[in-house]
């Protein structure tokens, strides 16, 4: 297991669309394994594996509380069937975008069908906190963060404060 580095927005690597994975093998288990402990490492409930810049559909997750035992959850090639067209409401925050939060609707309820860390097939309902999270980690496989979904006015105020962030992280001084 190992701590893979989080691509942080701006970059392109986040834009690209995932593919799909044929099998769930040995190095997709690895994957699973180094992505959730980066997760666990950076305090987040959910993981997609092109946060660390590997193009595969593959999402890992954790939404249980801090005092909860942890339950975590993988997900390959999910697809998400009959969302809710009613919508809910949170306030989101990304690891691809750190320290910005931004209130996101999203449909209230959703089944997801996925294979699982040994390959088999898994459909489950979700709601509240983990419909929200598996349509923002789906939105990763698809090349969408939270932002793309706020006012061009919102969305270039933080894009602005993490290019900053990340030209002064560059900057070293002697
Ligand atoms: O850690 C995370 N918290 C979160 C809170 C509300 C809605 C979505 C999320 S996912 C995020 C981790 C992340 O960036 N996953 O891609
Ligand atoms: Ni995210």
């Amino acid at each position: 297991m190992a701590i893979r580095e989080i691509l942080i927005e701006p970059n392109r690597v986040l834009r690209q669309v995932s593919k799909p994975v044929d099998k769930v093998t040995k190095d997709e288990q690895s994957l699973m394994d180094d992505m959730l402990e980066t997760m666990y490492s950076a305090n987040g409930i959910g993981l997609a594996a092109i946060q660390i810049g590997v193009p595969k559909r593959i999402i890992v997750m954790d939404i249980s509380k801090n005092d909860q035992k942890k339950t975590p959850i993988y997900f390959v090639n999910p697809v998400i069937k009959n969302k809710n067209k009613e919508f809910s409401t949170y306030e989101e925050g990304c690891l691809s975008v750190p320290n910005q939060f931004a209130e996101v609707d999203r449909p209230a309820t959703c089944e997801i069908e996925y294979l699982d860390y040994y390959g088999k097939h898994k459909i489950i309902k979700a709601n509240g906190l983990l419909a929200t999270c598996i349509q923002h980690e789906m939105d990763h496989l698809e090349g969408i963060l939270f932002i793309d979904y706020l006012s061009k006015l919102k969305k270039s105020i933080i894009v602005k404060k993490l290019s900053k962030q990340k030209k002064s992280s560059e900057t070293l001084v002697i």
